[in-house]
């Protein structure tokens, strides 16, 4: 599995950073986030390093598409399927973190 050493989510998949794991497979790991901006603020990540969504689908598609069925699953259980799914992608997007998640945003009705 490619990790990267300054990458603060590969940290957290290997469990050097505690974090609240939410859902965890071979490929994927979710864990809720640190400042939520809903009523249930999960974050995916691929357990492989990828800077972007970008480089994820060009990549790797198929966990691209695991992604958004893991969301699918934490959405059934929270919020009967209702989610926002949002990935920043660059600087002037708001990404903080380079190495690609899923924001999913459930749990309550959210604003438009
Ligand atoms: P983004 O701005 O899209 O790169 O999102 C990064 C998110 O990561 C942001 O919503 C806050 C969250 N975050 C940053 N550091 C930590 C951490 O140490 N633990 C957890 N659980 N979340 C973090």
């Amino acid at each position: 599995m490619s990790q990267s050493d300054d990458c603060l989510f590969c940290k957290i998949i290997a469990g050097q950073i505690p974090s609240e794991k939410v859902y965890e497979d071979d490929t994927t790991y979710a864990f809720k986030d640190i400042n939520p901006k809903a009523k249930v603020h999960v974050l995916i990540v691929p357990k492989q390093h990828f800077a972007n969504v970008a480089e994820l689908a060009r990549e790797d598609s198929a966990q691209l598409g695991h992604i958004v069925e893991v969301a699918q699953q934490i959405a059934d259980r929270e919020f009967h399927g209702a989610y926002r799914l949002i990935f920043n992608t660059g600087i002037d997007a708001g990404q903080t973190v380079f190495h690609v998640h899923a924001h999913v945003l459930t749990g309550e009705t959210l604003d438009e």
